[in-house]
């Protein structure tokens, strides 16, 4: 009996020491901010694969996508992810903000609604998450009601939170203005459009999230 409590508990240690590191890793945002060209740019990188449609019209992404089994390799250490790239957060959704990048009415309405219920779904999927990268546009004024929301509810979670400051191919970026907003929490100056810094988000995520 002794001898076999033993072996269990081997098995228990020799297990332990061959499980790969797993996190579910939502990429949450504001619409446009780039959270699918992030999300396919690392899914591309690590398994050859794309994930969404990109679009310079917000909202693009109104359901949440999940692609398992992505591992990344850093310095030795290598964490496996299953990506989930959420639909744009927003406080307000208007039909004719879309209309104004030439949809017609019935299009706006529809693509209005499915975002409205994306918002929920992106909310929904907080619950069953290891941590989060949240993308920001850097052009942008960061302090918005969204950011701020998602980052007291991610902390309020004890979720591990990176932010990726993106599009810093654009000259009016402002990685710093993101990061004085919200000291607390790393954040890595990324283009996910461009590939620059990339290898550093990869870093991060290897840390944080391994
Ligand atoms: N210049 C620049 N543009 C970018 C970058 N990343 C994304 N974009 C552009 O920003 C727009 C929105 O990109 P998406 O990846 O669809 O953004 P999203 O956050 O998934 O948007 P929703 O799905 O609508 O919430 C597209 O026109 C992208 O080409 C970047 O690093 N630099
Ligand atoms: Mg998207």
């Amino acid at each position: 009996m002794g001898i076999i409590k033993r072996l269990g508990l081997d098995f228990k240690w020799i297990k332990r020491l061959f499980r790969k590191k797993k996190a579910r890793i939502g990429i949450y945002g504001p619409p446009n901010a780039g959270k699918t060209t992030l999300a396919n740019r690392i899914v591309r990188d690590w398994t050859g694969d794309a994930m969404g449609s990109v679009s310079h019209i917000p909202h693009e992404t109104r359901r949440a996508r999940r692609r398992e089994g992505v591992t990344i390799e850093c310095n030795g250490s290598s964490v496996t992810l299953d990506i989930i790239d959420t639909p744009g957060l927003a406080t307000k959704i208007d039909f004719h903000d879309f209309m104004a990048f030439g949809l017609t009415e019935e299009e706006s309405k529809r693509r209005a609604k499915e975002a409205t219920e994306g918002v929920i779904e992106a909310v929904k999927w907080l619950d069953d998450l290891d941590g989060v990268i949240l993308v920001m546009d850097a052009t942008e004024d960061p302090y918005t009601q969204v950011n701020v929301t998602v980052i007291g509810n991610m902390e309020a979670r004890k979720l591990p939170l990176l932010i990726a400051a993106n599009k810093i191919d654009l000259p009016t970026s402002s990685p710093a203005r993101i990061h004085s907003a919200f000291p607390q929490h790393p954040l890595v100056p990324i283009s996910a459009l461009e590939g620059q810094n990339i290898d550093a988000l990869y870093q991060q995520i290897a840390q944080h999230f391994g």
